[in-house]
């Protein structure tokens, strides 16, 4: 009988809020929480556990040949703030569960199987995907502020690079995930079967106006940025649609200066997110962007890149096992690219690797 369920619920009584929504912020108590429960589970199903200073629990089963390489299953404990039981959760169950189905069969699979949870894969102070990174040695130590956000966890740089694995010893990367969109959903699509994850860039822009009296200050005069960053935002979503119709931008903080009901405000900085598999696509666009904020003349922008992870094709050979299994289940499925990111992103530059999505229910994510 398929306990996954019962595996996710005991994930899920950690960090639970009142109102159903799930936080469990990287390094959080919640977090530790959730990653007792897998280390619990791990050991009840006789695998050897082992934490990390990134955070990321580890499980290992033994195959019973020697000397073949491990088929590695992992997904993401933490979670946005108030976000659903199902994201990153849903993965490292599913592998805890197939352990468990081995174990009620009495079967020993020829590769040892080894189990990820990861931490800090949702945006946070040290960057996405932050726990694979660490593992993947895709960790730059020149990050600023990294240090010192480590520290704050109790942590140095050094034991994060040592964390680096060269996986010479393992044969793939699968996880299974929850779609984030609404295709499989709207489809009435039992499973996709993941070709890539899109490529995440990230902007810092900056409005630079001048703050005034916003009761003496006419509006001929003004040098406003909050009027400036939401032309830009609002030309740009319009560029942004014209480009291309899987090209996506997100303007999602905003920090406004010196933020009172009665000054003008003198700066805004927002984050401006793009995401496409064609690298391309977000270079057309980020180009453009620069090119609508010059014909501002209100204001200066500063355009600043801050993180760039490019996107990722998952292994052919494992899209082929994934779909000739659902054939053989008679399960629908259908091939189709991540709009999410996902710890499956930094695993892919180190090993093939295999991604399956079930729907989310309504198409909804990051919310209760
Ligand atoms: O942001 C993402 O795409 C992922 O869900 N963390
Ligand atoms: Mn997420
Ligand atoms: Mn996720």
């Amino acid at each position: 009988m398929n306990q996954v369920k019962d595996i996710l619920s005991a994930i899920g009584t950690a960090g639970k809020n009142e109102d159903g929504s799930y936080t469990r912020a990287c390094y959080s108590p919640e977090y530790f929480d959730a990653v007792a429960v897998v280390e619990k589970k791990m050991k009840e199903l006789g695998m050897k556990t082992r934490r990390d200073a990134a955070g990321n629990i580890h499980g290992f089963l033994p195959g019973s040949e020697t000397g073949l390489k491990s088929i590695i299953i992992g997904s993401h404990l933490d979670t946005v703030p108030n976000g659903g039981l199902y994201d990153g959760a849903y993965g490292v169950a599913a592998g805890l569960e197939l352990v468990r189905r081995l174990k009620e069969e009495g079967r020993t699979l020829r590769h040892p199987l080894e189990i990820y949870g990861f931490n800090a894969e949702e945006s946070n102070p040290i960057g996405g995907t932050f726990g694979s990174r660490a593992v993947a040695g895709l960790v730059d130590p020149s990050q600023p502020g990294l240090a010192d956000a480590l520290k704050s966890y109790g942590h140095t740089l050094p034991e994060i690079m040592d964390l680096k694995r060269d996986f010479k010893n393992a044969k793939c990367y699968l996880e299974l995930h929850i779609e984030q969109g609404d295709y499989l959903f709207n489809e009435n699509l039992q499973i996709g079967v993941v070709s890539g994850i899109v490529g995440i860039v990230r902007y810092r822009v900056t409005a630079v106006g001048h703050s005034n009296h916003a009761g003496t200050t006419m509006m001929k005069n003004r040098r406003d940025a909050m009027v400036a960053m939401a032309r830009l935002i609002d030309r740009a979503d319009r560029c942004c649609r014209e480009i291309d119709d899987t090209l996506v931008l997100t303007v999602g903080t905003i920090r406004c200066f010196p933020g009172s009901e009665n000054v003008i405000p003198g700066k805004v900085e927002c984050t401006f997110e793009m995401r496409h598999m064609d690298a391309g696509k977000t270079d057309e666009l980020i180009a453009k962007i620069r090119q609508l904020a010059a014909e501002i003349d209100t204001v200066e922008f500063e355009i600043e890149k801050k993180i760039d992870k490019g996107s990722v094709r998952c292994d052919e050979h494992l899209m082929e096992v994934i779909s000739q299994a659902a054939a053989l289940e008679k399960t629908t499925h259908v091939v189709m690219p991540s709009g999410a990111g996902h710890d499956a992103n930094p695993m892919a530059h180190c090993l093939p690797v295999g991604m399956i999505f079930v729907p989310s229910k309504d198409g909804l994510s990051h919310c209760k």
